[in-house]
């Protein structure tokens, strides 16, 4: 008896050529409503949906291939009497080959302001059940859900149009992936829709974006996946117009120099090392920003992620080539930039970042050993504080020391805890990261920022637990501090930036991050 295929796609991609292959082999096709009119339409034998089930398709498509005809036919073990008998018995002929790909839930919800019935009939009820009775049944039943499959399917049928089973239980292990990964996005948007943030179940589903050739170092595996649905602002959203592969490395020092610079409106320039800010500066042009940002610690900077919230222009890409840098982040470059930034420079990274605000609610997933911690990104900003802020010195800010500490503010919480930045003119002059105390961030900020402390203002992320850093700060011609407050010995601090005439101003929000 001849072997049988039941088709039944939405995307047509590659459809018709893969079945004139099967019908080559010998194989009968039996499909569904549009993907049976395609079929005829190429002039190709196929059997209607409705022959096999002896039923019609109803209630708009819903119900066409959840049939006994069908998922007996897909599950009947075919070396157990038993079962065969009891198809046999029934009429139902067993299907060997199953080609189907789902409705588009996934571009469906993509599409802005979709309407929430068009989400729901495009969630897949039919399909997933024969991906799924098919893959059981991988022993006898090869089952095709990615038309990027068709070609490999199509050269493994041997003379009695039979699969390898290796290659069908790889196919299997595929659909089981797909279909998971299905339902976790229905899952996912529901869950959003009613506003459960951290339900008992996490349902993910990322799409491998790249195979890394390594991890961290060069000993570890690593893969970059990304959000099936992600903004078109994220590293992972990102276009690269020159350059080497992205690494490991690369990607995360990107995604934190993106974090960095969308905090900026103004024309700001951003360098990053080992995820750390080592370079930040705003100006009245890109170009001033980026020499704010370069002057600020020429060393660093070697080797290092620059980003760019304005577009490269020919200027700008001079100075850019001038020194050894992994990766540029821009909105856009001009063509004699990217011709400039090219040239010798083989492997420099140019990446293309849309700046629009992020308008997706991005969780932060970090695992441990045994499982995985979830939070909401720390978006909150100067502007969530701004409100509350309290002079707690017998000396106010003046207002270019206000702006200065409201730049110090923004960029303090990008840096490893313990944090300390130190900001003059535009400019991040110096910051300690990473410490594990206080006042050891605050001398190693105080030490690379040098002469440039003289009138300089300082951030911390957290508040101080002691006076010491204050005393630090003072020595080296601090003259205005923004922390969070909240210390047991607060009063302290303050006694001692009264002292030295230090202005400070208490944010009431801490920003660790580790
Ligand atoms: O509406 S369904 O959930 N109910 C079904 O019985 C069913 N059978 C196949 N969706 C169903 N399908 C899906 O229809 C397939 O997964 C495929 O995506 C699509 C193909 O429909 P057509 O051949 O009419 O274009």
């Amino acid at each position: 008896m001849a072997k049988r295929a039941l088709v039944s796609v939405s995307d047509k991609t590659g459809l018709i050529d893969f079945v004139k292959k099967l019908v080559d082999a010998g194989i009968e096709i039996i499909s569904t409503g549009g993907t049976k009119k395609a079929i005829e339409e190429a002039g190709l034998p196929v059997l209607s949906i409705s022959d096999v089930t002896d039923f019609p398709e109803i209630l708009d498509g819903r119900v066409k291939t959840l049939h006994p005809a069908v998922h007996g036919g897909l599950l009947a073990v075919r070396d157990n009497k038993e079962h065969m008998e009891a198809i046999k018995g029934l009429g139902i002929q067993t299907i060997d080959f199953v080609v189907v790909n789902l409705y588009p839930f996934k571009e469906t919800i993509s599409k802005p302001d979709v309407a929430y019935d068009d989400a729901v009939e495009n969630i897949d009820i039919g399909g997933p059940s024969m991906l799924r009775s098919a893959a059981k049944n991988h022993r006898s039943v090869t089952v095709v859900c990615d038309p990027a499959d068709y070609d490999v399917v199509a050269e493994s049928l041997d003379a009695n149009a039979e699969v390898p089973f290796e290659l069908k239980q790889k196919l299997a292990a595929k659909v089981f992936r797909h279909t998971a990964a299905y339902d976790a996005l229905i899952a996912d948007y529901f869950t959003k829709q009613v506003g459960e943030e951290f339900p008992e179940k996490l349902t993910l589903t990322y799409e491998r974006k790249q195979s890394l050739r390594y991890g961290e170092n060069p000993h570890q595996m690593a893969s970059f996946y990304s959000d099936p649905i992600k903004d078109e602002s994220t590293i992972a959203a990102a276009k690269q117009l020159h350059g080497k592969e992205l690494s490991y490395n690369n990607i995360r020092d990107a995604d934190a120099a993106l974090g960095i610079i969308k905090e900026f409106k103004q024309p700001a320039a951003v360098a990053v090392k080992h995820m750390n800010p080592c370079g930040i500066g705003i100006g009245a042009s890109v170009n001033e920003a980026y020499d704010r940002a370069y002057e600020a610690d020429p060393v660093s900077i070697f080797g290092g992620i620059v980003a760019l919230n304005r577009e490269v222009d020919a200027a700008l890409a001079e100075k850019l080539h001038g020194i050894f840098l992994e990766i540029i982040i821009a909105p856009s470059y001009s063509d004699e930039a990217i011709a400039i930034l090219e040239n010798k420079k083989k492997n420099l990274r140019l990446l293309q970042v849309k700046f629009t605000d992020d308008n997706q609610e991005f969780a932060q997933y970090t695992s441990v050993r045994g499982g995985m911690l979830v939070q909401d990104l720390d978006t909150k900003g100067y502007a969530d504080v701004e409100a509350d802020l309290k002079v707690v010195t017998d000396r106010k800010p003046t207002e270019a020391e206000m702006e200065s500490l409201k730049f110090a503010w923004t960029i303090v919480k990008h840096v490893k805890s313990n944090a300390i930045a130190l900001v003059n003119d535009g400019r991040m002059v110096g910051m300690g990261g990473g410490q594990t105390n206080r006042v050891g961030a605050a001398k190693i900020a105080l030490e690379e920022a040098g002469e440039k402390t003289k009138g300089a203002v300082l951030s911390s992320d957290a508040y101080f637990p002691m006076n010491d850093t204050v005393e630090e700060a003072a020595k080296a011609g601090i003259t205005a501090i923004i922390q969070p407050g909240g210390s047991i010995r607060d009063q302290e601090s303050i006694d001692m930036a009264n002292k030295y005439n230090i202005a400070m101003v208490f944010t009431g929000m801490r920003h660790f991050k580790h």
